[in-house]
């Protein structure tokens, strides 16, 4: 296809984009749905991606070097993921938009003020900022989908509250496969060009049932007694906090409402994004295919470092006492690194900056929290760490991350469990990976098989060569 052919391709899809807008600048007219509005888009995005595969399909990005091989694949380019954009420097930007940005123009709960996770699924999905209505009839779609089967409940019930959450929580999402519209759809032969309806439902039933999941687990293994019902009146944050059992505190309620947003997405090659898209690469449905990204997410190099910030700082204060020095503050975090240990909370294999959404957290602590000492210790460790790991010469990063904040934050309203993080770090996470299983599948995206080789295979290939 010709540049002239493909630029027109793109005006037609902005146009789609505008007029759709202005048919929901009246709120009186009938809102689309989310799946009515993805079906709309699937001809446009089919075109634009025939167009750049003819324009573009067989050139090269550049060289794969062999140290690419052995360094976990860092800054290789491999995967189509459309929800969002990492760039080292700056940060995520979901569809385009930062974090403050997305703060500003997405719909808000009565009297909130920050983004209600259910304009950012839209807008993962779409592309597209949604009205106040479109975001309230997610609500109420998840509510109304938010139960978990019998068996689903009982199996939690029998784990033993040793058993980690994070792995209760996999069990759990692994299991509701039990129900998965995609997967009895493919039994009974569904058309190709179809998946996506079916991946479509799984995905809006997965993420409306991650609350009942999560509450159920922190109610089973914490002892606090039992579940209070979904609410169809609340939105999807409140809910997940009162199963949690904090939702009287509407400060928390609005923390979870940042939380979910800003853990979503972070583009598509970190561990739980990508195992996600693999997986279901396989046309594994989208609950096995999430079930297997919640197990990446457990590592403690990736979304597990939350629960571990937390324990190191605890470790940190009961070693060094409150109030600590600058001085003990840098000797602890050396004798960390002199222990072959990380310093959980920094680094990252594609940010070279302050994590956005460890800002993002920073400006709500500085709303909300006050002179909370944990909080001023996090503020103390900013203004320490990444010197002493620039000093130490390895970390390619030596600034926060998403992790380093989040668990003080969750602390300070009372949610002190730390080894419960990940699961909420999860339940957003679903809201990433499902707008790219939807896509994967509306795309027609192929199984994933990328080539590996042997340590001899390589000294072979290149013995001869410059
Ligand atoms: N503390 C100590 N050493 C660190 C470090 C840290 N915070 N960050 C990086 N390094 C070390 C690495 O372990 C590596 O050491 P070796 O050469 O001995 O293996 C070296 O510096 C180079 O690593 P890098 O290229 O800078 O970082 P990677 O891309 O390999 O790893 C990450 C990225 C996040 C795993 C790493 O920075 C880390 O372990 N950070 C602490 C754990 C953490 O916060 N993870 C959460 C990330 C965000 C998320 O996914 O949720």
């Amino acid at each position: 296809m010709s540049a002239l052919a493909f630029r027109s391709v793109l005006r037609q899809s902005r146009a789609s984009t505008f007029s759709r807008s202005a048919r929901f600048a009246s709120s009186s007219a009938k809102q689309t749905t989310l799946k009515e509005r993805v079906a709309e888009l699937i001809p446009v995005e089919l075109e634009k991606v025939k167009a750049v595969r003819a324009e573009h399909g067989s050139k090269a990005f550049g060289p794969v070097l062999v140290d690419q091989l052995y360094g976990g694949m860092r800054g290789l380019p491999a995967l189509i993921w459309d929800g969002s954009v990492l760039d080292a420097e700056e940060g995520i930007r979901f569809r385009g938009k930062t974090i403050p940005e997305i703060q500003d123009a997405l719909p808000k709960a009565p009297g909130g003020s920050e983004p209600l996770p259910e304009g950012l699924f839209w807008l993962l999905v779409t592309g597209e900022i949604p009205t106040q209505e479109q975001v309230d009839a997610l609500s109420k779609d998840w509510a109304a989908r938010a139960a978990i089967p019998e068996f689903v409940e009982e199996l939690l019930d029998r784990c033993p509250p040793t058993l980690h959450p994070m792995s209760q929580f996999s069990l759990a999402v692994t299991a509701l496969n039990h129900d998965s519209n995609f997967a009895k759809a493919y039994q009974q032969g569904i058309n190709k060009k179809e998946y996506w309806g079916p991946v479509f439902e799984d995905c809006m039933d997965l993420i409306a049932k991650l609350p009942n999941i999560a509450g159920r687990i922190y109610r089973n293994v914490y002892g606090r007694g039992k579940l209070p019902a979904i609410d169809p009146t609340k939105d999807y944050s409140w809910n997940l906090t009162n199963l949690l059992g904090f939702a009287e505190n509407p400060a928390i309620v609005e923390l979870m409402r940042l939380y979910i947003t800003i853990h979503s997405d972070h583009e598509g090659g970190n561990v739980s994004a990508h195992t996600g898209k693999l997986v279901g690469s396989a046309l594994s449905d989208p609950f096995l295919a999430f079930g297997a990204a919640l197990n990446g997410l457990a590592g403690p190099l990736h979304g597990l470092a939350n629960q571990e910030v937390l324990t190191w700082l605890l470790k940190m204060q009961k070693a060094i006492g409150e109030n600590a020095s600058d001085e003990a503050v840098r000797e602890y975090v050396w004798s960390t690194l002199k222990g072959g240990q990380v310093v959980p909370g920094y680094g990252h294999a594609v940010l070279r900056k302050t994590d956005p959404r460890y800002t993002a957290q920073r400006e709500f602590a500085l709303k909300h929290l006050g002179d909370d000492p944990l909080f001023k210790l996090v503020g103390q460790v900013y203004s320490i760490v990444p010197d002493v790991l620039l000093q130490a010469g390895k970390a390619k990063n030596p600034w926060p991350n998403v992790d380093a904040h989040s668990g003080v934050l969750l602390n300070y309203y009372g949610l002190s469990e730390m080894q419960f993080y990940t699961v909420l770090f999860g339940v957003s996470r679903a809201f990433g990976v499902a707008a790219q299983l939807i896509w994967d599948r509306a795309l027609g995206a192929p199984l994933e098989r990328p080539k590996s080789y042997s340590t001899e295979a390589i000294a072979k290939i290149f013995k001869n060569k410059q």
